[in-house]
């Protein structure tokens, strides 16, 4: 009988952080990186990453769900995703697609509960239903001063010719994402086996130097393989 061909295992790769500190930036780098070895990767986000998520994300990010409570909005956050690992993440790594998703389950955890004050057991629980056992092989959080982090997005919709509105989250105060930056920095504490904390306060290619750098350390199949 014919062996079955040797296929590589599909990796899930999350990216995580407050806001503005380079996740989509790295992202498209990763992603661009891995083409150059011939590894079959697709680029998504959170909220979102499918047409219905998508819907949700508008509404959450308008403002719209806020009248609701931060509990519902958890819930929201929850359905999303279950959407997205069911119809994206998880047909994508069966047939053998890296999946790099800028934010997942840790966003829902660091803002709706560590930061939102949503009962651990409700987020443990929606984590549990949302995810459906596709917990992230590697989760990268990118953690620096959220003051300079803001300053990089308001440089960006100076950049983009934007008034600097923000949407939902990127409004709140100052020590709001400084409370944020320090519940990243406990998840990773509590998942010491999943989660990298790499500093995002350097340049681009830096950064992406130190990301690539931990992940050929971790898949064995990237193994000394440099920075193309
Ligand atoms: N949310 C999400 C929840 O509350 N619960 C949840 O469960 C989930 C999933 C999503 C919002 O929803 C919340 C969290 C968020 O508030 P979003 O817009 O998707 O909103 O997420 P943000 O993280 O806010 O996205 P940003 O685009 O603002 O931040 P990024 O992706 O971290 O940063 P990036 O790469 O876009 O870079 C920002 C700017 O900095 C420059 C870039 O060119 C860009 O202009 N830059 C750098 N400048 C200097 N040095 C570097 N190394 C740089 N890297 C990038």
């Amino acid at each position: 009988m014919l062996e079955a061909p040797h296929r590589r295992p599909a990796r899930f790769i999350t990216f995580e952080g407050g806001e503005g500190v380079g996740k989509s930036t790295q992202v498209r780098r990763l992603l661009n990186n891995l083409s150059h070895y011939d590894i079959e990767a697709v680029r998504t986000r959170e909220p979102g990453g499918t047409p219905k998520a998508e819907a949700i994300r508008a509404f959450i990010l308008q403002g719209r769900s806020e009248p609701w409570g931060v509990g519902a909005e958890a819930v929201l956050f929850a359905a999303a995703r279950h959407d997205h690992v069911t119809q994206l993440i998880a047909p994508n790594l069966a047939q053998g697609t890296w999946v790099i998703s800028d934010r997942f389950a840790d966003s829902t955890r660091a803002y709706q509960g560590l930061t939102g004050g949503v009962d651990d057991k409700l987020i443990d629980a929606l984590e549990t239903l949302a995810l459906d056992g596709h917990t992230p092989d590697l989760t990268i959080i990118l953690d620096m001063d959220p003051d300079v982090a803001f300053r990089r997005v308001e440089m960006r919709s100076i950049e983009d010719g934007l008034q600097a509105t923000g949407d939902r989250f990127e409004n709140e105060e100052i020590e709001f994402h400084r409370r944020l930056r320090q519940n990243f920095l406990d998840i990773a504490r509590a998942n010491p086996d999943r989660c990298v904390v790499i500093t995002a306060d350097q340049s681009e290619e830096e950064l992406e130097a130190a990301i690539w750098s931990v992940i050929t350390s971790r898949f064995p199949e990237l193994n000394g393989r440099p920075l193309p």
